[in-house]
């Protein structure tokens, strides 16, 4: 049994922070005693043709901040990950379920993980949401908001 410290290591968009993150998240720790997250960068983005509503700088703070992670760093290319693995002892490689099969290669350098997503959240879904709620014709919201108006009034 050595009592070398264990490494894991992630990497991920984490757009518009939702439980599914933090359920990863909070499940890497349960596996290791050190969690570094790489963060995809808004540049490394567009190569994975994901479209992002909060920033890299933001994105990165919100992920470090998170009591499971011990250390963020950018995720600048798809290559970056075996010498992320040697550079910083890695011993296991976790991501989501979604990913299954297109990181085996990594397992000459750690082990490899695949982890079950959480139903039901997603950034994308998040995002269609939103969107569905600007598709509200603006006489309607507006509508909307003077109701809001009448009752917040007669609430006071
Ligand atoms: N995730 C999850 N459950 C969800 C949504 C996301 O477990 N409901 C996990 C994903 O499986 C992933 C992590 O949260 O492991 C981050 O998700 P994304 O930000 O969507 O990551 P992605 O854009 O897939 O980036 O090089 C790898 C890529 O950078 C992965």
């Amino acid at each position: 049994m050595t009592n070398q410290k264990k490494i894991i290591i992630t990497y991920g968009t984490f757009d518009m922070f939702h439980i599914g993150h933090l359920n990863l998240l909070k499940r890497l720790k349960s596996m290791a005693d050190t969690v570094i997250v790489a963060v995809s960068t808004d540049e490394f983005n567009l190569q994975k043709n994901k479209r992002t509503i909060i920033p890299f700088e933001q994105r990165i703070k919100i992920v470090e901040s998170i009591q499971y992670v011990d250390k963020a760093i950018p995720e600048i290319s798809w290559d970056q990950k075996t010498s992320d693995i040697e550079k910083y002892n890695v011993d296991i490689f976790a991501i989501g379920k979604d990913w299954e099969g297109k990181f085996d290669f990594l397992s000459d350098y750690c082990e490899v993980v695949y982890l079950t997503r959480t139903k039901g959240i997603s950034s994308t879904e998040i995002k269609k949401s939103l969107k569905s709620l600007l598709s509200i014709p603006h006489a309607e919201l507006r509508r909307a908001f003077d109701i809001l108006e009448i009752l917040r009034k007669d609430l006071e």
